[in-house]
């Protein structure tokens, strides 16, 4: 009878269903155990084998913890309110729920056909009215706290999509899905309040057991900037206007000022000759995205104003320019140009003839400050009382100066914004508040008003002034009031990530419907022990459940203050060099290997490619050898009729040896997530049982418990066959899955090597090496050399006044 994978895999999958093995145990006398995938946003095109990286790398960890008496949490759910299914609602005109829960299914069948033991009790949608009913409840927390508001702020507006994107969305002024061009538009959104995080988010990235690559990806995304805010006045009027520097050093080198075109003062201060310029500079400026306008390369542009600010320190006249390099967003939305040691102002100064003044020399710059600026260390020249101080002292002096002659102070700067938290979209969470007719805000709905659900619209396209299709569900937007007055919902929906920020919390609580989860269940669980996903996360939803996780500790509803503790992104699977996805036609569908090789094979070999975090190459011609492997286990096992033949024959001190090493090492390699070398290690077994014969019952029985955080399938079907002294039928009500078997403990006394080489010395020269038993004593030691050749030629007849000797180390004979 040869090993069948279809066969057998099927059946011990509906066991597991059957018995519930699988779900969660919160007993509070053991420790707890949270292993979490990054959920999939369920598209059309299905799962790929470089998704199951991840998902079996995370199965074999909670299949570890459970073994070991943990009280696991490995749950699964769908990130599924989103874009791709609006789109293809657009197309055609079915509801994108019907196509999000085909996926769902798709998706879920294949995880299943994997053999994954998640707890699927616990399942859960963002879409699913009894979930985002506490995601809206979740914003009302925000809302309440000043942490979301409505502005009208420049937004990337999509043209392509008719809808705004977050700057993460944004990839190089396009789009990132679909690749269209993205515009800055003024339009009035909501918006969360990260920026009012950005210290903890910062500081508390050092706390964590993350990639120090996504730790740094997040700082710089955050990007911390110490500088000053320094105030200037204008020429002939009150007005002052502050720019920020992270240079104040450089303050006698700023020959003139840049504002930003939408700068507020601007109209003020700017001459009529010039005003209509600058109007249209403005508006072409509007149309550009941040990138656009910051690239280092790009031709600069401005305009001169007409008006001049006074140099605090000189109090000299410097023109007032625009230009669209200086960004509204950041900062003050005006800076000191000093032409001299910064690149992007001496291509300015340049271009448009303003002076350039050297403020830093160093003998290592030997060109002309005209020809480029110098923007490295050195010592001040033509800066009055900073003459001769090196780059940091003149900072300090300079900071101390402005402050007690009240013209600046020390200020810090973030580069990231607060979150844009709407769009013009149907599918996605509505918002739970009512305004009147001018868009005010009248309340935010309690808790027991909620879910605002999503009304059935007719269409599904955005209206043509970028507005919503809820806009034209007029009687849903319009709610009549107690009072008889009308009231009107919010039209715009809540961002995907809205749903993903908070959804490893529901999971310690699923089916409350009281709450979004209690206390005492996030206590038991929270934090997450081990989340693993892909690196592309790292700014957008890793920083936004942080963020939302803080948001919840300070309000006192969550006991944690970071979510994940320990970060791994997996590797990406690529085939034929190209990193593995749908769109470009290299994906490999599990199911149809899963067909042809069975999922245990593909399991395994899922984890023999590479270590978990590195690239991976897919070739299926390896597969057929893991397959072989497998089969070459049951064989050792069964006979050809499925008998087993495990027998009683007393395992020699090698078979045990290398169990006990297999034991040891499969154990720390789980740990460490180093998988791969735990499969190598479990074939050097197999080899080793194969050509001693050895088939003793505990050798086997722990092996094959071993084996089945790899190969849970195979491993049942010979733990019923082979280990399982009563027979039991699946239906039994109790049945002993190997799945739920205690993982065994190594004999330490088994794994060390048994027997130590060593040097042996003739007055401290090297003569020759003995192998003897570990810990041998000198007796036993002495002999040995005494046997040896080389040893007795240099000792030349004669005999030692001294032996040193450390055992395992070291024999001396001092002559
Ligand atoms: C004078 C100066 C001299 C500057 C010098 C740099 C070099 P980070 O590190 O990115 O924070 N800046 C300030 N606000 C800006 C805005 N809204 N748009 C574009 N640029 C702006 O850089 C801060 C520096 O970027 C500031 O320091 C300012 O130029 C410019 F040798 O001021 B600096």
């Amino acid at each position: 009878m040869a090993y069948i994978p279809s066969e057998i895999e099927p059946q011990w999958q509906a066991h597991w269903e059957k018995h519930n093995t699988f779900i969660t145990k919160e007993d509070p006398t053991k420790p707890k155990y949270y292993v979490l995938d990054m959920f999939p946003y369920p598209s059309a095109s299905g799962l790929h084998v470089g998704h199951a990286s991840g998902y079996t790398a995370t199965d074999i960890v909670a299949r570890y913890y459970r073994m070991k008496g943990y009280n696991v949490l490995h749950p699964m759910g769908w990130d599924a309110f989103g874009l791709p299914a609006e789109q293809h609602a657009i197309e055609t005109g079915e509801h994108p729920s019907r196509l999000t829960y085909r996926n769902i299914l798709n998706y879920k069948a294949t995880l299943q056909r994997l053999g994954i033991s998640y707890d699927w009790s616990r399942e859960l949608y963002t879409c699913d009215p009894s979930y985002y009913k506490w995601t809206q409840w979740i914003f009302n927390i925000l809302y309440e706290k000043g942490l979301a508001y409505q502005a009208e702020v420049a937004v990337n507006w999509c043209p392509g999509l008719k809808t705004v994107l977050a700057n993460d969305e944004v990839i190089d002024g396009k789009s990132e899905r679909g690749g269209h061009p993205v515009q800055r538009v003024p339009m009035r959104q909501w918006m969360l309040k990260i920026t009012d995080y950005a210290e903890r988010l910062l500081s508390d990235l050092d706390s964590l057991d993350w990639p120090e690559s996504v730790k740094e990806i997040q700082r710089n995304w955050i990007g911390k900037s110490s500088g000053a805010r320094i105030k200037f006045k204008i020429s002939g009027r009150d007005d002052e206007i502050e720019v920020f520097t992270t240079r104040p050093e450089t303050l006698f080198g700023a020959t003139y000022m840049v504002l930003a075109p939408e700068h507020p003062l601007i109209s003020k201060i700017a001459s009529a000759a010039q005003l209509k310029k600058l109007v249209s500079y403005r508006d072409e400026s509007s149309r550009k995205s941040d990138f656009d306008r910051t690239e280092l390369n790009k031709n600069k542009s401005g305009e001169f104003t007409g008006a001049y600010c006074i140099h605090p320190l000189t109090g000299k006249n410097i023109p007032i320019w625009i230009s669209d390099y200086v960004l509204m967003s950041y900062g003050t939305g005006a800076i000191m140009s000093v032409p001299g040691h910064d690149e992007r102002d001496h291509a300015f100064a340049l271009k448009f003839d303003l002076p350039i003044i050297q403020v830093i020399s160093n003998t290592e710059f030997t060109k002309n400050i005209t020809d480029c600026a110098y923007s490295g260390d050195g010592i001040l020249i033509n800066s009055d009382f900073l003459n001769g101080l090196d780059v940091a002292a003149a900072k300090q002096k300079m900071g101390k100066h402005l402050q007690e002659n009240n013209l600046g102070q020390s200020s810090i700067n973030y580069k990231f914004r607060d979150w844009l938290f709407s769009r013009q979209r149907y599918w996605g969470e509505p918002f739970p508040l009512l305004k009147d007719a001018n868009g005010k805000i009248l309340r935010s709905l309690t808790a027991d008003e909620l879910p605002v659900t999503l009304p059935e619209v007719t269409g599904y396209e955005p209206t043509a002034d970028g507005k919503s299709p809820l806009a034209n569900a007029t009687s849903w937007v319009q709610v009549e009031q107690p009072d008889g007055t009308i009231a009107f919902r919010e039209t715009d929906t809540m961002p995907g990530a809205a749903g993903s920020s908070w959804y490893f919390l529901r999971y310690c609580d699923p089916l409350n419907a009281q709450q979004a989860f209690s206390l005492e269940k996030l206590k038991f669980w929270m934090p997450v022990d081990l989340y693993v996903g892909g690196q592309e996360h790292a700014v957008g939803h890793l920083l936004f459940s942080r963020f939302w996780t803080k948001v919840l500790f300070d309000a006192g509803h969550c006991p944690v203050n970071e979510p994940f503790k320990k970060l791994v992104n997996q590797g990406m699977v690529c085939r034929n060099g190209a990193k593995m996805s749908k769109s470009k036609g290299n994906g490999v569908n599990p199911d149809l290997v899963i067909n042809q090789f069975g999922a245990d094979a593909v399991r395994i070999y899922e984890m023999f490619m590479s270590p978990l975090t590195q690239t991976k190459e897919w070739d299926e011609s390896n597969l057929g050898g893991i397959l072989r492997f497998l089969t070459r286990i049951e064989k050792h096992l069964l006979d050809e009729n499925g008998n087993c033949l495990v027998n009683d024959l007393p395992a020699s001190r090698q078979d045990l040896r290398i169990l006990h090493k297999t034991i040891k090492k499969l154990t720390e390699d789980i740990e460490a997530l180093a998988f791969n070398t735990s499969v190598s290690q479990m074939m050097i077994f197999l080899n080793a049982v194969a050509d001693s014969g050895c088939r003793n019952f505990e050798v086997m029985k722990q092996f094959i418990i071993i084996l089945s955080p790899f190969a849970p399938h195979l491993s049942e079907h010979l733990w019923n066959k082979c280990i399982l002294k009563e027979k039991h039928s699946p239906n039994d009500a109790q049945y002993p899955f190997v799945s739920l078997a205690a993982w065994p403990q190594y004999d330490a006394t088994l794994v060390t090597d048994d027997e130590a080489t060593m040097g042996v010395q003739v007055n401290g020269k090297h003569r020759g090496e003995i192998t003897i038993a570990r810990n041998a004593d000198q007796k036993t030691a002495v002999d040995a050399a005494m046997n040896t050749p080389t040893v007795v030629a240099a000792m030349e007849g004669k005999e030692a006044r001294k032996i040193v000797y450390v055992a395992n180390r070291i024999l001396n004979f001092v002559m």
